[in-house]
């Protein structure tokens, strides 16, 4: 992988070994944890390319994103950073679990049941019982169990709520039409709304609110705010909206028509968390994590001559080809060497590990946990190491819509294309994303060797955590989603 890291000269090495150079930078009392997640937005939704080696990884003929850079700029950027899933209720159970969506179960319903599993907040209340955990905004859909309330009412399943997972302070259940400010949930009209839009400024304020409680109680805290952001349907305020009329590109369909405004107000809301915490004194010993819950889904109505969404990448929400998995994240904090850039991929859910190496975790998390720690990239950059589980990282997509899975293990991304629901393999598709960013160069009928071994690492691992059968079927229908079958109990 090229090295793009531009690491702190003697962070490293002294006397032939390795420092705890992170917990040597970090204060003596417990670090403070910040997870700021956004709701689709993708890769190159910002105003600077995320990838110095792909300048078309940004939009800034597009986008006004100033803090959210900033924010980039003040820690590690991870170009090849990943949501755990292409869309939001798997993403969501996963890094709440630390495990991959092969393991926790695939949207919206799941038999995945959280018991014998810590949450991410109960893991840190587990390690640490004097860390406060708190969650604001968007929770999931479905999170657990197979029940959900009416539109705007509460969520059936009690083992799936904010409370019961280890928060404890929440503003509650919270799906896609809590973000939304009345009944247009689901219109792609963009809505004007000088307050409050997608709730982005009220869920600042309550995160702000609460970082200042627990300075005020000498407490350290796990802060989880989840925007919704910049999902359908499109808010933002009147002002923001008439600075980009005669400015957003109608070719480029709703994408560029409304995604903008939302995203410029998404970006204020950020900056002003971001200068709370500075004034706070907060910066010193609070560790940032950025990320979105997947790719930015294609446009419509988009002129087919202009660059699509997630350009370079391939497709967006919904898929796990890279546009739908591949999204913005980056971390900082004491110790993490600021604006630094790093291709050593990492998922979403390894924030579990890093947060549990943060807040001094001793020995290994259970073995059926993903998530590695970041926090041997930060030290190293791109000659870090995440020491994954074999046999690297799965995406695993069973939907009726087509089922398939992924495998990537180093600059190798492999796709098996099921065919029937015993794990029968119609095809394999083989890429090599250090060269073909765009996976628009098959490799499989030249490295068939390769291709076949990958998809039989990857069909053995899905076996082996008994992961959603791949389905097939019509393709959902609004207002009546079909399901995936129920997987057998024992197999
Ligand atoms: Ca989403």
């Amino acid at each position: 992988m090229k090295c793009i890291a531009m690491l702190a000269a003697g962070l490293v090495v002294a006397g032939g070994e390795m420092i705890p150079e992170i917990r040597a930078a970090a204060p003596v009392q417990k670090p403070n944890i910040v997870f700021i997640l956004t709701d689709d937005q993708g890769w190159c939704d910002r105003g600077t390319p995320i990838d110095p080696a792909h300048p078309d990884s940004g939009r800034p003929e597009l986008f006004r994103t100033p803090n959210i850079d900033r924010l980039f700029k003040s820690g590690m950027s991870f170009t090849n950073g990943y949501a755990p899933a292409p869309i939001c209720t798997p993403t969501r159970r996963s890094i709440q679990f630390g495990m991959g969506a092969a393991r926790t179960g695939w949207e919206f319903q799941s038999d995945f049941d959280p018991a014998g599993h810590d949450s991410l907040a109960q893991m840190i209340k587990k390690t640490a019982p004097e860390y406060v955990c708190a969650h604001f905004g968007k929770w999931g859909e479905y999170m657990i169990g197979r029940k959900r309330g009416p539109v705007g009412g509460r969520y059936d399943d009690p083992r799936g709520s904010p409370e019961a997972l280890g928060y404890d302070v929440t503003d509650g259940w919270n799906g896609n039409e809590h973000g939304d400010n009345g009944d247009s949930h689901g219109k792609s009209d963009l809505v004007a709304d000088n307050e409050d839009p997608k709730r982005m400024f009220s869920l600042t304020r309550k995160g702000i609110d609460f970082m200042k409680e627990q300075v005020k109680a000498g407490k350290p805290f796990y802060l989880q705010i989840s925007h919704y952001a910049i999902h359908r349907t499109p808010y933002a305020r009147q002002e923001t909206i008439d600075k980009y009329k005669g400015k957003a590109d109608p070719k480029g369909g709703e994408y560029a028509m409304s995604i903008p405004p939302m995203l410029e107000d998404l970006d204020t809301a950020i900056g002003q968390l971001m200068d709370a915490m500075k004034e706070m004194g907060l910066e010193k010993n609070t560790y940032v994590f950025f990320g979105a819950d997947n790719g930015g889904p294609l446009s419509k109505g988009a002129d087919p001559s202009l660059p699509p969404r997630n350009h370079p990448l391939k497709d967006g929400k919904h898929s796990i080809w890279e546009g739908g998995v591949r999204v913005p994240v980056m971390a900082s904090g004491p110790g993490v060497p600021a604006g630094t850039v790093c291709s050593v991929p990492v998922v979403l859910y390894d924030l579990y590990a890093t947060v549990h190496e943060l807040i001094g975790g001793k020995g290994a998390l259970p073995a059926d946990i993903d998530a590695v720690s970041m926090v041997d990239v930060w030290l190293k950059g791109d000659q870090g190491s995440l020491k994954r589980k074999e046999p690297g990282l799965v995406f695993h997509y069973p939907s009726p819509k087509g089922s398939y899975s992924a495998l990537r293990i180093g600059d190798d991304k492999a796709l098996a294309f099921w065919k029937d629901a015993d794990w029968g393999i119609d095809h394999v598709e083989l890429y090599d994303l250090a060269k073909d960013i765009g996976e628009e160069h098959n490799l499989a009928a030249a490295n068939p060797e390769k291709a076949q071994r990958m998809a039989g690492q990857l069909t053995d691992f899905l076996k082996s955590v008994n992961a959603e059968k791949p389905v097939f079927g019509e393709p959902r229908k609004k207002g009546g989603r079909k399901v995936a079958p129920a997987r057998d109990a024992v197999e």
